[in-house]
């Protein structure tokens, strides 16, 4: 896929003020600092588009952006971080699990892993959940560049093997790295084919205002 063009869209609290699902939508999401506003501007090749380094926690929101006119990348805030109250864990988890569940054009979550990491709960307990949803899902292994190809391969092997207990197979994977875009086609070439099938769904059009 050639990107042609990126642009930022809006960022929501509310799940009824998402644009209209009349596009293919792809859903970025991991622990805060996982590499996900690096990757989206890898991806679409436009360096300050999502922000890098925002203190974790503080975006609450859903932001989409709209790739060639064609699709929607969705920038969703991270999950994980340290520093944050019970109710406003829950009130994070309501709101997401309210997008993910509910989104008629939601093609594929996106779920972003480190690659330098040894499985964390975390995000076992995220993929569980997606599962037990039935929602799509891909894994994209961030950071590859930070050490030997041979350490992450173990940690993805490692990764795989913890979610054998729970799962008959591992979904698709991807090895990517935001500093010297590896990965990069891969991705687009997996978003393209879904891209290519895609039809509008049926959705209330009441709702969306
Ligand atoms: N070396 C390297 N650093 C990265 C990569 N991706 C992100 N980072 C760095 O990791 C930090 C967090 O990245 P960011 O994209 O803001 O993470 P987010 O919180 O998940 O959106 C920043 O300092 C990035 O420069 C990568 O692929 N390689
Ligand atoms: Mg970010």
């Amino acid at each position: 896929m050639i990107i042609k063009s990126a642009e930022f869209l809006c960022s929501n609290t509310q799940v009824s003020k998402l644009p209209t699902p009349v596009l293919p939508e792809y859903a970025f999401i991991g622990r805060s600092n996982v590499g996900k506003s690096s990757l989206i501007n890898m991806l679409v090749d436009k360096k300050g588009l999502a922000k890098t380094s925002q203190t974790p926690g503080k975006t609450q929101l859903i932001n989409h952006f709209k790739v060639n006119d064609k699709w929607f990348i969705v920038d969703l805030p991270g999950y994980g971080f340290a520093r944050v109250s019970k109710s406003s864990k829950e009130k994070w988890e309501k709101f997401i699990r309210a997008y993910l569940t509910k989104r008629e054009n939601l093609q594929c979550v996106m779920v972003l892993i480190d690659s330098r990491l040894t499985p964390q709960k975390v995000d076992l307990d995220f993929i569980n959940w997606l599962g037990d949803q039935g929602l799509p899902f891909v894994l994209i292994f961030t950071k590859a560049d930070k050490q030997s190809k041979g350490k992450t391969a173990q940690n993805v092997e490692l990764f795989k093997n913890e979610m054998l207990k729970q799962w008959e197979e591992v979904p698709q994977l991807f090895i990517t790295s935001s500093e010297d875009g590896s990965g990069r086609d891969e991705v687009l070439q997996f978003v393209d084919e879904i891209n290519s099938g895609f039809e509008i769904p049926d959705f209330n059009q009441d709702f969306y205002k």
